[in-house]
């Protein structure tokens, strides 16, 4: 029997753009509606949480957990440059209260991944203005949700877009289709191509000096009005090399995990995200190991990976630990309840070993929207039927929810 510490956070995680339905302003918005478009879905009505979020935290309490994680989304709530949505507030204000009513810890990220459209046409990240279009933002909703926010989350993934770009850069060509799309995306809303800069898909080495500047600030805006801990959560792959890929393997880990732990030192705990690990050799990124499990996103099934970013992430923030996502996507319950029991296993090595980990959230409460993958891969504890918007909860959702409740495995 394993024991995890008293108090541990046991979650799932959502996003707004992912889950919510009708996020009209937001870029991706548009950029799914377009045709051609990247995207294998448009996001549509999604799970339509933003009008079942009562139903929803009443079934994850229900199963078991103590934590909800979610995003609140920035084109709600300032849809056009300086308004402020006074009734989208209203809307997040009624959500976290919930959260409480059902005693659930309300975990809120400002920031995941969507933007609202008048944000990226005017440089998105890329632009340094961004620091304080995000403070502005932070500042307004801080004020109206702080108080009943329990934790908060700045950015979500601050290092992916440097690391989607550095894939790209590594795959090689094939880009056309991106800048194609982009440059029309500007032109549909009436801004420049160069200018047009969604988070997942533009400059990510540009937008690395102002995603830190903007985390800083707002943690500083959001620590005067959250009543609970404040910080950011990192994509983090475990960076293996094979002999010779070492110095490849360093050089991506420090421009993607390294120096955004360390910009997270004094931070009230750190986020880490994992699903998998990534190899290098000589020549640059290595396939799958032959004979490899792939999940449907084409990782390799490598659930131990958690282990070494949980410790890395500890290592070099010196901030306690929260996972603020682990999951998989798949079509088979049986392979999310192996990969999670692995991954829990992992952490226990991590808590024996004195490292200060607080909590385990799993992506995702629900199936979604899986962004340039649309609705195809599963990695919600709950299924939805996307006609009906029926929840259903699979095997794997109660078996995790016992967990959560026992605060043990064995
Ligand atoms: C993330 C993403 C999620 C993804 C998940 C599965 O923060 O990486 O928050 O939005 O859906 O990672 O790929």
């Amino acid at each position: 029997m394993a024991t995890f510490p008293a108090g541990f956070l046991w979650g799932t995680a959502t996003a707004a753009h992912q889950v919510e339905g009708g996020n009209t302003a937001s870029d991706l918005w548009l950029m799914e509606m377009m045709k051609p478009s990247l995207f294998a879905d448009p996001s549509g009505d999604a799970c339509d949480h933003y009008h079942r979020y009562s139903e929803d935290i009443a079934l994850l309490a229900g199963l078991g957990f103590n934590t909800y994680r979610f995003s609140i989304e920035w084109a709600r709530i300032e849809p056009e440059e300086g308004f402020f949505s006074q009734a989208a507030l209203d809307h997040y204000r009624r959500m976290i209260a919930e959260c409480h009513a059902r005693r659930i810890t309300p975990m809120v990220t400002f920031h995941h991944f969507t933007a609202p459209l008048w944000f990226t046409r005017g440089g998105g990240w890329e632009d340094e203005k961004s620091v304080d279009r995000f403070a502005r933002f932070c500042e307004r909703a801080g004020t109206a949700l702080g108080d009943l926010i329990a934790y908060a989350c700045t950015i979500n993934e601050a290092n992916i877009p440097i690391m989607t770009t550095m894939i790209r850069q590594a795959s090689g060509g094939g880009d056309e289709m991106r800048l194609k799309a982009l440059a029309e995306a500007a032109r549909l809303c009436g801004g420049r191509p160069e200018r047009f800069a969604p988070y997942l898909s533009g400059d990510g080495h540009a937008t690395v000096p102002n995603l830190l500047a903007a985390h800083r600030k707002s943690y500083d805006i959001l620590k005067a009005k959250v009543s609970g801990p404040v910080g950011i959560t990192l994509s983090l792959n475990d960076f293996q090399a094979e002999p010779g890929g070492e110095a490849l393997r360093d050089m991506a880990d420090q421009l993607i995990n390294g120096q955004f732990l360390e910009a997270a030192k004094g931070d009230d705990y750190v986020g880490v995200q994992t699903y998998t690990r990534v190899r290098f050799g000589e020549a640059g990124l290595l396939p799958l190991p032959d004979g490899a499990e792939a999940t449907q996103m084409g990782y390799e099934f490598y659930p131990e990976a958690l282990e070494a970013t949980v410790r890395q992430a500890a290592r070099v923030s010196g901030c306690p630990v929260i996972v603020t996502e682990n999951g998989i996507g798949t079509e088979d319950d049986a392979r999310r309840i192996v990969y999670t029991e692995r991954a829990l296993w992992s952490l226990i090595n991590c808590v024996r070993d004195g490292v200060d980990v607080q909590g385990y959230i799993h992506w995702s409460l629900l199936d979604n929207f899986e962004w340039l993958e649309g609705y195809g891969p599963k990695f919600g504890l709950v299924e939805v039927d996307r006609t009906t918007q029926a929840r259903k909860p699979k095997p794997s959702a109660y078996w995790l929810g016992e967990i959560a409740k026992q605060n043990a495995m064995g």
